[in-house]
């Protein structure tokens, strides 16, 4: 019944909606005021996270009533095991929204049977929407992509630095960033997950990692990078889990074996 899912209306639709909810996001007064912190530290939500979350899950509901929701902004998260479902974070990259540094998507994937067979992530800022199929490719706005060819040498390597779980991961994060730096161009450091994931699947970077992540900031970015001809697994080569969250190490195929053999001495 769900194999496939979702049908080529259905995901018409369903981008239509994200599209939408990206003009939530760059339409928002006042996120300042909006603000309030989630527990553990330095860890934020603001207003516009709840109401996109809200607009997703009620207008993706009408297009697909036969598909769960797991949203970033439950307070309670179970992936359901016998149909697919929805993952969803509303506003990946909320620092960067609350302080308008113009770098934040709307991230939804679908999970069906354990992996991720779905995604689409927005950036309402640059209007690029990135999406893929499994089996079906990957695209930025409708034109194919693909991982670089660049090896470790030539890599230039994103890293998501865990602040909200600073005080346990500190040290791994630069030891592993440090380790990667000295053998590649350079690093960067987005604050959108979701985002580092696709400028890696679209070939703009070829290295990623994130000690932790929710299977919201990765879902979607999973299915377009290897639909992108790239690899995204756990730091110790386990799938990645989309049941709870997970370390993330994503690269293009030619950097893939050595960067990984430098970051798991560091483990
Ligand atoms: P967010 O902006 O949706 O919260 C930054 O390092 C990346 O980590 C962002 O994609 C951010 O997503 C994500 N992130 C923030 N808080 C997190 C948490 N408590 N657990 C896992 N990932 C988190
Ligand atoms: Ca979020």
């Amino acid at each position: 019944m769900y194999r496939n899912f979702p049908s080529p209306q259905q995901e018409a639709q369903i981008l239509c909606a994200i599209r939408r909810a990206g003009e939530i996001m760059t339409s928002a007064l006042e996120v300042q005021d909006a603000v309030s912190a989630k527990p553990g530290t330095r860890n934020y939500v603001t207003a516009y996270d709840v109401k996109v979350q809200k607009y997703l899950f009620s207008t993706l509901a009408e297009i697909a009533p036969e598909a769960a929701f797991l949203g970033e902004e439950e307070d309670v998260h179970v992936l359901p095991e016998d149909k697919p479902c929805f993952v969803i974070d509303p506003i990946d990259g909320t620092l960067n929204f609350i302080r308008d540094l113009h770098c934040s998507c709307v991230s939804v994937g679908i999970v069906w049977g354990g992996k991720a067979v779905w995604g689409a992530v927005y950036n309402p800022y640059t209007k690029e929407l990135f999406r893929a199929r499994k089996g079906g490719g990957a695209y930025l706005n409708d034109q194919p992509i693909h991982v670089s060819e660049l090896s470790l040498e030539d890599a230039l390597l994103s890293v998501g630095s865990s602040p909200y779980i600073r005080e346990t991961n500190w040290e791994k994060t630069f030891a592993i960033a440090s380790s990667l730096f000295l053998r590649c161009s350079d690093f960067r450091r987005s604050g959108s997950a979701a985002y580092d994931l696709c400028t890696l699947a679209c070939g703009r970077t070829d290295l990623f990692f994130e000690l932790i992540l929710g299977p919201w900031d990765y879902c979607a970015g999973a299915i377009i990078i290897e639909e992108a001809g790239g690899s995204i697994h756990q730091l110790d080569g386990a799938p990645l889990r989309y049941d709870t969250g997970c370390p993330v190490f994503a690269s293009n195929a030619a950097s893939h074996d050595a960067a990984l053999r430098l970051l798991q001495e560091k483990l």
